[in-house]
């Protein structure tokens, strides 16, 4: 029960218990959810490091996986996370922004140009930024994000060649404000739906298309109900590891400091995994039938512009926050 655990937790904490070097029945045994299929890097490294904290704290704290929406869609895990019934998570800061506006912004339009930049913009400014908006909420956001990717547009009916042929296409969006603002940005019909609920989506044509990371889009199978890919990188989107905060402060210092190493492990891990897969995918979805065309991103980036997005958003975040984004992009947005 949760008296004993926290009982347990409290003489674990003052006699160190989890330190002395023998097997024994876990102190904490938490769950750690995540939307994505068990095969996605991001699900091999999590258990990699869930593995390496059960052994460095002897059995005292288990992490278990429930990879793939097992526990629920990202708004009802989100949810849990927030009482403490499932106590981690991880979540694209994009649709966090539902509960903490300001974890979005490091998925605004054509911001963050390539990886060098999105990773000294979240491991340092931009990455503080956000980590500590969410600190003042009941949750706990570790020090490195994992990888998504850069996002591009798949569709079932035409291939997307300028902003002008995404006109009035229903376009699935994760459930999010900033997604739904850039894709009517964009002048598409955008629809607000769980990845849940993705494939289903796609497969009844509730809607025609959608965007994703290459390597999601290849774990969750989507390009079967897919034909085209627009080469569009039209966004960076990472997930950030959460834990609730009660649940992350009833454990004992060292252990905390334990999980954390081999989580942030895990990240750096996690994106050099995702970059070794490099090419490799984009043949693996064109061996499976998916026809590619590069774009202009510019054009993309100034119908963004002329519909008022950037100006939208640049009031919704604030002139402080904005010109930290400004900062990490290296350029004016
Ligand atoms: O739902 C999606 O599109 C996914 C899997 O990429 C996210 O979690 C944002």
């Amino acid at each position: 029960t949760a008296t004993r655990r926290a009982a347990l937790a409290g003489s674990a904490a003052t006699l160190g218990l989890f330190s002395i070097g023998t097997a024994r029945a876990a102190d904490f045994t938490y769950k750690f959810a995540t939307n994505l299929p068990t095969s996605h890097p991001l699900n091999v490294r999590l258990q990699e490091a869930f593995d390496r904290i059960k052994a460095e704290t002897n059995g005292a704290l288990v992490i278990n996986l429930f990879p793939n929406n097992q526990l629920g869609s990202d708004t009802d895990v989100l949810q849990q996370l927030r009482t403490g019934a499932v106590e981690f998570f991880t979540l694209s800061g994009i649709i966090l922004s539902t509960f903490i506006p300001t974890a979005s912004i490091s998925g605004i339009g054509f911001a963050l140009p390539d990886y060098d930049t999105v990773w000294k913009a979240m491991d340092g400014p931009l990455g503080a930024l956000i980590r500590a908006e969410i600190a003042k909420q009941p949750i706990v956001a570790f020090e490195k994000i994992y990888d998504n990717g850069f996002r591009h547009l798949t569709t079932s009916t035409k291939p997307i060649n300028s902003p002008d042929d995404l006109k009035g296409v229903k376009m699935r969006v994760p459930v999010s404000p900033l997604w739904t603002s850039m894709f009517r940005g964009f002048g598409a019909s955008p629809i607000s739906i769980n990845g849940a609920e993705l494939y289903s989506a796609l497969q009844t044509k509730v809607a025609d298309g959608q965007e994703n990371p290459l390597v999601a889009i290849w774990v969750t199978k989507i390009f079967e109900v897919q034909k085209y890919l627009a080469l569009s990188g039209h966004m960076w989107d990472g997930y950030w590891p959460l834990a609730n905060k009660r649940a992350w402060n009833a454990l004992p210092k060292d252990m905390q400091a334990i999980a954390a190493k081999h989580i942030n492990q895990g990240a750096v891990d996690q994106r050099a995994d995702l970059a070794a897969l490099g090419g490799s995918t984009r043949k693996d979805l064109e061996a499976a039938g998916i026809v590619f065309n590069e774009v202009d991103k510019a054009a993309f980036r100034d119908r963004l512009r002329e519909a008022g997005f950037y100006k939208e958003w640049r009031g919704r975040y604030g002139e402080q926050n904005w010109k930290v984004l400004e900062q990490a992009a290296g350029s004016e947005l």
